[in-house]
């Protein structure tokens, strides 16, 4: 849920540990656990979490060049930048998005009602590409396009009825490496945890992640370039 109540939520500083640096260069820690890491950067493996589940694949294997996946899904996608209510005020959301789905699959978060658009040849291709790692489907999927530095994701968890209590949500990032981050929601003594989410990186939340952390991107000071993420989701139709 992008945006939500808890998009200024102040979340309140943590004792901070050593930055994560880049996932995939974790294994050049000696103090980490090595079964951080999968044999192959197209296979998941298991982040250790607290309270939720987390799944890394460095290189998940895509229909298209990372390169070429980009340039034609900002190409081909009609973006919107809806304004959004947030405690009370309307601003417009600092990035442009498009919810995809099979019809009926309607999402609503901040007040705003989405109902999809159908599938491209693309998205499904990317789609079984992403549910083939995953070993589970999606009937739909939110775009976000992140045009730089400037744009972000105020820290909220994806956590509607519409999803059930515990979403399985795949995260697929292209471009540009942006700064994931999670934050407790009750325990300030857990470390907010932070991943540089690099072109072509997959992470996948699950268990109860959504009820008990809050996830985002900030704004950052250094310039980049563009960067889209596609978060797969399973909408849980009304009958
Ligand atoms: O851009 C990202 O990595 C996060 C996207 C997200 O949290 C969402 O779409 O709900
Ligand atoms: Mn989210």
């Amino acid at each position: 849920m992008p945006d939500s109540a808890f998009g200024t939520l102040h979340v309140p500083d943590v004792p901070t540990v050593p930055e994560v640096p880049e996932v995939p260069n974790i294994a050049d820690m000696p103090d980490m656990p090595q079964h951080w890491f999968a044999p192959s950067d197209a296979a998941l493996c298991a982040i250790p979490i607290e309270d939720g589940q987390l799944w890394f694949a460095a290189r998940p294997a895509l229909p298209l060049p990372h390169a070429e996946l980009m340039a034609r899904l900002i190409a081909e996608t009609p973006w919107r930048q809806d304004a959004i209510r947030v405690y009370g005020k309307t601003h417009l959301q600092p990035r442009l998005c498009c919810w995809y789905g099979d019809a009926g699959a309607a999402y609503s978060y901040s007040g705003l009602q989405l109902m999809p658009q159908p599938w491209t040849d693309l998205l499904a291709q990317v789609r079984s590409a992403i549910e083939a790692v995953c070993g589970h489907g999606f009937n739909s999927v939110l775009l976000n396009y992140y045009r730089n530095q400037s744009d972000s994701m105020g820290l909220h968890s994806d956590d509607e009825p519409e999803l059930g209590r515990e979403p399985l949500i795949a995260s697929l990032s292209l471009g540009a490496t942006r700064r994931f981050v999670l934050c407790h929601k009750t325990r300030p003594e857990l470390a907010r945890r932070q991943f540089d989410l690099e072109n072509g990186n997959l992470l996948l939340m699950g268990g109860a992640l959504q009820q008990h952390w809050l996830h985002g991107i900030h704004k950052q000071q250094r310039s980049v370039g563009p960067r889209l993420n596609l978060t797969f989701r399973q909408i849980i139709m009304k009958p």
